[in-house]
C-alpha cells in the first residue's frame, strides 16, 4: 500500500520521468478494482460517474453529489483520484469551495475544462460548444490554486479548443495562458480518430508542463507514440463502465431469456468475490478484536453421528435425528430451540448417513469415520464451532425451553444438566450416571454442586448417583480451552476410537476442571428405541 499522501502520489505520477496511465471507476467497487489490477491512478470520469446512475454527462449529478461518490471511491483505495470536475461546476467560488471539499477526502486532484457550465460531453456535437473566456478560465484555475492548503493538490487545466474546432494555435495559446495561470498539467482534448493533432500539440508544447490525453477516438494509436512525444499521463477514460454495461446486459438478457441461472453462473463473479472486495475478512478479523462483550456469541454442537440402534426400518435412509416427532424431526425441534434462544451459529456433526440431514440454518459437518462410533472423534471434526459459549449436545434429545435457558444464564466455565429425579423415573441413556458434590437440594436454587463423575457403574465408591447427565454441556470463557485440552490429552490415549463424551468430562474433572452441575427433575428425553419415539410424539406436544 502507498503511505505517500494522495496528492503527493498524482503530483509524482505526473512529473515521472515516464509515461503514466490512470484508469476511469465510477464508484468504490470500480475503484477498487482498478488498484487491485495494478494501476498508479484513477480518472473519476464525469461520463462515467453520470452513466451509473443513468443521467447525463450534463452536470445533471450535482457536484455534492459527485463528491459523495468520491468519498466512497477515495476510502475503498489507496491511490489518487483525478476527478473530471467539469467546467468547476460553476464560476471561481464555486471551484474553491471544490478544491476545499475534494482536499477534504483526500482526492488527488481536479481536471477543470474550459467550456461554460453546464457543459456537454465533448463528444456530443463537440464543434458546437462554447468556450470559456480565457481569462474568466485563467481566474478560476488561480482562484483553486490559491484556495488549496496541501501544497501538492493538483489542478489540471483541459483545453478543449480542438475538440470545438478552433484549431492548434488557439489550443496552444490557451495551453499556455493556463499555465501561466497556474494549471499543473495541461490536459489537450480530441475527438478525431487519428492522434495527429494531439502530436502536433505535444511537439509544439514541448514540455513545458506535463501533457495529459484521453485518448477515447484515437484509441488504435500505439501505445509507444505517446511514450515517443512526451506525453506525461494517459487516461482511459470510459473502459470500466463500458464493460460493466456490456456484461450487465449479456446476463440480463441470458436470464430473462432462460429464466433460469444456470447458464450465468459460471459467468459472473462468486458471491465470495464481491465478499473479498468488500473486504468481508476484515471486518470478520476487527470483530475478534473490538466485538468484545460480556454476553459472547454462543454456538451450539449437536451430535449426530449415528445411526441409533433398534429403530432399524426407521433409519434406514437416515440418521436418528432425521425421525420425525409429531411431524417435525428431532434435529429441527432442537434447532428451532436453539434459534429461539438467539442461537443461530449452529454445528452439526454428522456421519450415518449424514447427505439425509437437513443442513438448513445449521453447519454440517460430517465424522467420516462415524463407524467406530468414537463421539470424541465427532466432536473433533466441530472444533471450529467451539467458542468462548458453546452448548454441546446429543442431537436426540427433546426438553423443554426453560432447560437451554438456565443453561445459557448460568455464569461456570463448565456446565453440565443433571437430572435428580428417582432413577427408576428418569428417562435417558443408562449409562450417563452422574456422581455429584451434594444431592439436588430444591430449597436451595443455584446451589454449588460440582460433577464428580459420569459412570455407568450404579455404585462408586460406596455411593448411589445423584441422578443423570442428560448429554448436556455447556462450556464458556476458559472452560473451552479446558475443554481442548483435555480432548487433546485424550486423543493421544489408546482408547480414544471408543471414547464418549462423558469419558472427557471425567477428564476435565481429573483435570481440576470439574463442571458445575445445574439439577433439573424430568421435563426432557431422549430418544433409544421404538418405545422412546412413541413417547417423544406425546413428549413433544406437551402431554408428559
Ligand atoms: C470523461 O470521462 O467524463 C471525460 C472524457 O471528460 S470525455 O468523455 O472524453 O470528454
Ligand atoms: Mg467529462
Amino acid at each position: 500500500m502507498n503511505r505517500l499522501r494522495k496528492t503527493t502520489q498524482l503530483r509524482n505520477l505526473l512529473h515521472s520521468d515516464q509515461t503514466e496511465f490512470i484508469l476511469e471507476a465510477h464508484n468504490g467497487l470500480s475503484a477498487r478494482i482498478v488498484e487491485e489490477a495494478g494501476f498508479k491512478g484513477i480518472w473519476g470520469s464525469g461520463l462515467a460517474l453520470s452513466a451509473q446512475h443513468a443521467v447525463r454527462d450534463n452536470n445533471e449529478l450535482s457536484w455534492t453529489q459527485v463528491v459523495n461518490i468520491l468519498e466512497f471511491m477515495s476510502d475503498a483505495t489507496s491511490i489518487p483520484i483525478l476527478l473530471d470536475g467539469d467546467t468547476g461546476y460553476g464560476d471561481f467560488n464555486n471551484m474553491r469551495r471544490l478544491v476545499r471539499k475534494l482536499e477534504q477526502r483526500a482526492i488527488g486532484g481536479v481536471c477543470i475544462e474550459d467550456k461554460l457550465f453546464p457543459k456537454t460531453n465533448s463528444f456530443i456535437q463537440g464543434e458546437q460548444q462554447e468556450l470559456e473566456d480565457v481569462e474568466t478560465f485563467c481566474g478560476k484555475i488561480q482562484a483553486g490554486k490559491d484556495a488549496q492548503q496541501d501544497e501538492d493538490f493538483c489542478i489540471v487545466a483541459r483545453v478543449e479548443a480542438l475538440i470545438a474546432g478552433w484549431g492548434l494555435e488557439e489550443a496552444l495559446r490557451r495551453g499556455e495562458a493556463y499555465r501561466r495561470a497556474g494549471a499543473d498539467a495541461i490536459l489537450i482534448h480530441s475527438k478525431q480518430s487519428r492522434p495527429d493533432e494531439i502530436l502536433a500539440f505535444a511537439r509544439e508544447w514541448d514540455n513545458r508542463c506535463p501533457l495529459v490525453i484521453v485518448p477515447t477516438k484515437y484509441y488504435s494509436t500505439p501505445t509507444e507514440v505517446f511514450r515517443e512525444h512526451g506525453i506525461g499521463l494517459v487516461i482511459w477514460a470510459n473502459h470500466l463502465v463500458r464493460s460493466a454495461i456490456a456484461a450487465m446486459q449479456a446476463t440480463a438478457r441470458t436470464i430473462y431469456e432462460t429464466e433460469s441461472l444456470v447458464e450465468v453462473e459460471g459467468r459472473v463473479a462468486t458471491v465470495s468475490e464481491i465478499f473479498r472486495l468488500q473486504g468481508a475478512d476484515e471486518l470478520l478479523e476487527a470483530e475478534k478484536i473490538y466485538a468484545r462483550s460480556t454476553r459472547q456469541e454462543a454456538t451450539a454442537i449437536i451430535l449426530a453421528a449415528s445411526r441409533g440402534q433398534g429403530m432399524d426400518e426407521l433409519t434406514r435412509d437416515r440418521p436418528k435425528v432425521m425421525i420425525p416427532v409429531a411431524g417435525k424431526t428431532v434435529l429441527r425441534r432442537l434447532v428451532d430451540k436453539f434459534k429461539a434462544q438467539g442461537i443461530n451459529d449452529i454445528t452439526v456433526v454428522g456421519g450415518y448417513r449424514s447427505e439425509a440431514i437437513d443442513a438448513q440454518g445449521v453447519k454440517l459437518v460430517v465424522n467420516e469415520d462415524w463407524e467406530s462410533g468414537s463421539e470424541l472423534a465427532s466432536l473433533s471434526c466441530a472444533l471450529d464451532a467451539l467458542s468462548d459459549n458453546t452448548v454441546l449436545l446429543y442431537g436426540d434429545l427433546l426438553f423443554r425451553t426453560y432447560i437451554l435457558n438456565n443453561l445459557m444464564d448460568w455464569e461456570s466455565d463448565l456446565l453440565v444438566v443433571v437430572d435428580s429425579s428417582p432413577l427408576d423415573q428418569a428417562p435417558g441413556n443408562k449409562n450417563d450416571l452422574a456422581y455429584c458434590t451434594a444431592a439436588d437440594d430444591r430449597a436451595m436454587y443455584q446451589q454449588k454442586v460440582s460433577l464428580e463423575r459420569i459412570s455407568s457403574e450404579a455404585e462408586w465408591q460406596g455411593r448411589s448417583p445423584n441422578g443423570r447427565w442428560i448429554g448436556m454441556l455447556r462450556a464458556r470463557g476458559a472452560g473451552r480451552q479446558h475443554l481442548l485440552d483435555a480432548l487433546g490429552q485424550l486423543r493421544g490415549e489408546p482408547g480414544f476410537a471408543s471414547m464418549s463424551v462423558p469419558d472427557l468430562v471425567n477428564r476435565l474433572v481429573a483435570n481440576g476442571h470439574a463442571p458445575q452441575v445445574q439439577y433439573i427433575s424430568g421435563h426432557w428425553m431422549d430418544i433409544n428405541n421404538l418405545e422412546d419415539l412413541q413417547r417423544a410424539g406425546d413428549f413433544a406436544q406437551g402431554q408428559t
